[in-house]
């Protein structure tokens, strides 16, 4: 049986690693072999390129080269470890995916949506996440955690508009694709957070 790919997205801070961590426990607790994995990167080339996406510069980078460079590391991923572990029945558990381009590539940078999704059928074919778990938080909260943690990437550097376009941009798509896509207020305490997670997985298993 094919495996369930899952992704985990929300603006920086939001606890998508601390949560990834929370899915892998639940789902090796239920025998399933779990592969977890983030983007950009996942592979040591798809790492590199997220090395060169992140790191400070002083060169702009167009936004057009960001977009694609994020396309080139998934491509990489989803050749290299996402299709095989599916094919093989494991569940994939990404840290971010293509929701994220369309809300920082799209949103954030204010550019067209059109061309993210030509790239999205090119290099993913049919390829969707089963399920998406959208952490939500106001951007200072989120913002607060992820200052908390140390000094900012590239893309962190950005100011707070750019993060409420990038949160505006994920509640939309929730909203397009509500079987997909499930909203999980990331502002309460761990546990409370984690109980939503927990109702989300089981419809997951019981589909
Ligand atoms: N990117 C990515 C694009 O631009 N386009 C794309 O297509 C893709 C895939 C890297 C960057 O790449 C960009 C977006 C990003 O800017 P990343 O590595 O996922 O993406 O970077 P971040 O979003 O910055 O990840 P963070 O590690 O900052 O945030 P997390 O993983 O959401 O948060 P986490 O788990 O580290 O938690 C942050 C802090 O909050 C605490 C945790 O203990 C931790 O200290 N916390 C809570 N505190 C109180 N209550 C709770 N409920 C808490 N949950 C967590």
């Amino acid at each position: 049986m094919p495996g369930h790919f899952i992704t985990l997205e929300g603006i920086e801070g939001v606890g998508k690693t601390t949560n990834l961590n929370y899915v892998r426990a639940w789902l090796e607790a239920r025998g399933h072999e779990v592969v977890v994995t983030r983007e950009p990167g996942g592979t040591p080339l798809a790492e590199q390129i997220r090395e060169l996406l992140l790191t400070p510069r002083e060169e702009a980078v167009s936004d057009m080269t960001e977009l694609l460079l994020v396309f080139a590391a998934r491509a990489q991923h989803l050749h290299m470890l996402i299709e095989p572990a599916l094919a093989r029945g494991a569940w994939v558990l990404c840290d971010r995916f293509t929701d994220a381009t369309f809300a920082y590539q799209g949103a954030g940078r204010e550019r067209d949506a059109a061309p993210i999704a030509v790239l999205e059928e090119l290099v993913q074919g049919l390829r969707r996440p089963d399920l998406t778990l959208l952490l939500d938080l106001p951007v200072e909260v989120g913002l607060a955690r992820a200052k908390a943690r140390g000094k900012p990437d590239r893309i962190e550097g950005e100011k707070a508009a750019f993060f409420e376009r990038v949160r505006a941009s994920y509640l939309a798509r929730a909203q397009q694709e509500p079987d997909r896509i499930c909203v999980i207020d990331a502002e309460p305490p761990l546990a409370q957070v984690q109980k939503s997670i927990d109702l989300a997985l089981e419809r997951l298993e019981r589909a």
